[in-house]
């Protein structure tokens, strides 16, 4: 499952807060006296079999045998946004993520992200609505779930397809109503150092990385029909390296905006601070919508690079989602 094509994507949401990282983890090994193989058993000791993948082995029985474990969803597929490109295989999505939680990495999240625990798990709904309201997963699996195929965009040139699985964003918010003042939606993800590597502080690196992740919408992003509470992909509940039990879907915008392992909803009348936005502002910008035309500074955004298969083919403005969101930005 080796991926070499993707070793030479720069990774640039990376290289704002990890080179440092890197060099000192491997200098650590080093003083340790340790090779990959001693780096393997710090990864994982208790489980040696399938630790020892990360360094090469051949993880594709060991994907599929996870993701064929979670429970199923039962659902309806809403048919409405179409798109005309093959859907990304499901192990080549499960095993290339962004999850800075666990790793700065991409190809080991779904190993790194092990001691996440995911259920009980609770979403409180706050701010400026009448009726402030924390909903447990039981609560949120039984609105009626669609399956929506999206396309999906990371800012580092990155695309695949997938079918997830969830509710529109609006019909929670309706549960709460929001009040007048209401103008933003800040989204809220966990804070576990205990079980996300690198939410804990270490005498290896000094992160500056605001943690809890963090993210935001204008109220009417946040009402628009795309925006997607997801709970489920490829049928089933989400594995935990998509984020799982519940994440935000945003398929307009730049990947980092669909912020992963939501705890809370709150209701702002200021634009909230986000986590990229508040380690670099001038690359990663609040609304971030996907735009051929406007450059990340340190690289071209005019065409992507499909997962999988390293196709190139050129950026779609608002990534093909211009009919249903561009009169959000008008005026
Ligand atoms: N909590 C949290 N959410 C997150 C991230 C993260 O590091 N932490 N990364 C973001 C980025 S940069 C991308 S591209 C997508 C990746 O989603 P995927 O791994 O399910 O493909 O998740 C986004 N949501
Ligand atoms: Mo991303």
């Amino acid at each position: 499952m080796s991926n070499s094509i993707w070793r030479q994507v720069s990774s640039p949401e990376t290289q704002v807060t990890s080179e440092a990282v890197f060099h000192n983890r491997r200098q650590f090994l080093k003083t340790l006296g340790l090779g990959s193989v001693g780096a393997a058993a710090l990864v994982s000791s208790a489980n040696w079999a399938e630790a020892k993948d990360l360094w090469g082995a051949d993880s594709g029985p060991i994907i599929k045998r996870r993701l064929a474990a979670l429970n199923k969803l039962k659902t309806t597929r809403n048919g409405k946004y179409k798109v005309d490109y093959p859907l990304t295989q499901e192990e080549t999505a499960a095993t290339f993520n962004n999850f800075y939680e666990f790793s700065t990495g991409k190809e080991d999240v779904w190993q790194a992200v092990e001691p996440f625990q995911t259920s009980p798990w609770k979403v409180e709904v706050t701010g400026l609505v009448e009726k402030p309201r924390t909903f447990d997963m039981e609560e949120l699996l039984r609105f009626p779930l669609e399956e929506r195929i999206y396309r999906f965009r990371c800012v580092e040139a990155w695309a695949m397809v997938v079918p997830w699985i969830g509710f529109p964003m609006a019909e929670l918010l309706k549960k709460v109503r929001p009040l007048s003042k209401a103008k933003y939606v800040r989204l809220v993800g966990f804070h576990r150092p205990e079980q996300a590597a690198r939410q804990a502080p270490s005498r290896f690196w000094n992160s500056r990385e605001p943690w809890p992740y963090t993210e935001g919408l204008t109220l009417a992003e946040a009402m628009n029909d795309l925006t997607l509470l997801t709970v489920g992909s490829y049928g089933h509940i989400l594995p935990k390296q998509h984020g799982a039990p519940i994440r935000l879907i945003t398929p307009w915008k730049y990947g980092f905006k669909s912020i992963k392992s939501i705890t809370r909803i709150e209701l702002t009348d200021k634009q909230p601070a986000t986590f990229w936005n508040t380690l670099a502002p001038n690359e990663y910008g609040f609304t971030s919508n996907v735009n051929p035309a406007i450059p990340h500074p340190r690289w071209s955004q005019e065409r992507e690079k499909v997962l999988g298969t390293g196709e190139r083919r050129p950026t779609l403005p608002y990534n093909g989602y211009g009919e249903f969101v561009a009169n959000l930005y008008r005026g």
